[in-house]
């Protein structure tokens, strides 16, 4: 099979998207809904039709574009990634299974081979919790993880609903359609940069995950009672951002003592009200997200700050609401996929690591649904959700490569 990935032009469809943003570059933010995230969603379904796929967009506004295969009848191989970016990000966070997706399938098709079951490249709908506070809601919507009803509530920042925003921006439809029937998928594949700094350390291109981490994340609100800085002394106080600090630290003792190095926890938003120099916090919220390739080690973090927080507002007398957004199973990838991937690399001559990835994806919801896996390429210093987040020209072009190979070995592809 004669394939090759023409490199030159993935990288430049991946510059040009980049511009498409609401950041100074190199920084990207691009979030869902938004004029700017808009205007990449049409740029891409024109590289799409461009390559003669068959698109569609559903009702919360995944793009799903397909190259159809001998069987039309036949399950569907699916590949691909997402294309919102939180504020102040890479380049290529989902992009580069988007567009490596992308010239993956191009690729196949100029080397003559017919699948026979079709290829369908999917751009799911606001992989990033930032608008909604919850991640994955296409893929979660595609799977049944979450009911239409309960997505249509989620509000933004704003508190517009999602079924707002999204009729406004010209996603109308059920979203009750969103979910796909059983068997839609004979498998799904997902190539990304790792976020993280393995593959770089351990000089190896490629990475083939194992497992997917288990994330929760869940809104927190301390209310205790404000007052002068000077007038009130310390006995007579209830600061809420002192009570806050040491449900922080527990959070983060809980994770560095669970006894596995794959446990983490991170307070990434922290409100402090009134936010003055001289005025005792009478309100702070945070955010936590807690993670764990193990579910009850996961569990038992949440456990901890549930416990802790009971104990502070009695200790402080301050009260403290938790609101859970998400706590998800993690998910095992599929032998058969995790096979084609490894396959693909022999075949090639290109060493690779199996690995857990520690960031969630769309996967960890599409291997709900179908057998599952995830292809990785290194980023520099594992960098990501940054500006300087880097994948290099060729450790792209190798991913894409190998992902073409998985995806005509598992589309039953015939000269
Ligand atoms: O947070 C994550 O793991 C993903 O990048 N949204
Ligand atoms: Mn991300
Ligand atoms: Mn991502």
């Amino acid at each position: 099979m004669n394939l090759e990935i023409d490199q030159k032009r993935l990288l430049s469809e991946l510059e040009t998207l980049a511009t498409i943003s609401d950041a100074v570059p190199p920084a990207v933010t691009r979030i869902v809904f938004t004029p700017t995230d808009l205007r990449a969603r049409a740029w891409i379904i024109a590289r799409c039709e461009e390559a003669g796929l068959a698109v569609r967009q559903d009702a919360i506004g995944n793009i799903l574009a397909r190259w159809n295969g001998a069987d039309a009848a036949a399950p569907a191989v699916g590949t691909g990634s997402h294309i919102d970016a939180i504020p102040n990000a890479g380049k290529y966070d989902g992009v580069v299974g988007v567009l490596g997706g992308l010239e993956a399938i191009r690729a196949l098709q100029r080397s003559g081979l017919r699948p026979k079951n079709s290829i369908e490249l999917l751009v799911f709908a606001t992989e990033e919790p930032t608008r909604f506070g919850i991640g994955c809601l296409g893929s979660r919507l595609l799977s049944g993880t979450l009911s239409a009803g309960a997505a249509a509530k989620l509000k933004d920042g704003d508190g517009e609903s999602v079924d707002d925003v999204r009729r406004k921006a010209g996603f109308g439809g059920k979203l009750e359609d969103v979910q796909l029937q059983k068997g839609y998928y004979k498998a799904f594949v997902e190539l990304h940069i790792e976020q993280g700094p393995l593959l770089e350390r351990s000089k190896t291109s490629l990475g083939i995950v194992t497992r997917i981490a288990a994330p929760a994340s869940l809104r927190v609100s301390i209310e205790g009672a404000g007052g002068h800085a000077g007038g009130v002394l310390m006995p007579d106080r209830k600061d809420a951002l002192c009570a806050a600090a040491e449900l922080i630290l527990a959070a983060e003792h809980a994770a560095r003592s669970s006894g596995a190095v794959d446990t983490v926890a991170t307070v990434g938003i922290c409100e402090v009200f009134p936010g003055a120099i001289n005025s005792i916090p009478s309100r702070v919220k945070i955010t936590l997200d807690i993670r764990d390739t193990d579910l009850a080690r996961r569990d038992s973090v949440m456990q901890t700050i549930e416990q802790t927080s009971l104990s502070l507002s009695q200790k402080r007398g301050v009260s403290i609401q938790s609101e859970l957004l998400n706590a998800d199973a993690p998910a095992e990838c599929a032998r058969e996929v995790r096979a084609a991937l490894s396959d693909a690399c022999r075949k090639r001559g290109f060493p690779f690591l199996e690995m857990v990835s520690r960031a969630y994806h769309d996967s960890l919801f599409m291997s709900r649904i179908a057998p599952t896996g995830m292809l990785f390429i290194p980023c520099r210093n594992g960098y990501s959700h940054r500006p300087d987040e880097y994948a290099a020209p060729e450790d792209i072009a190798r991913g894409a490569l190998v992902l073409a190979e998985a995806l005509a070995k598992l589309s039953s592809s015939s000269q």
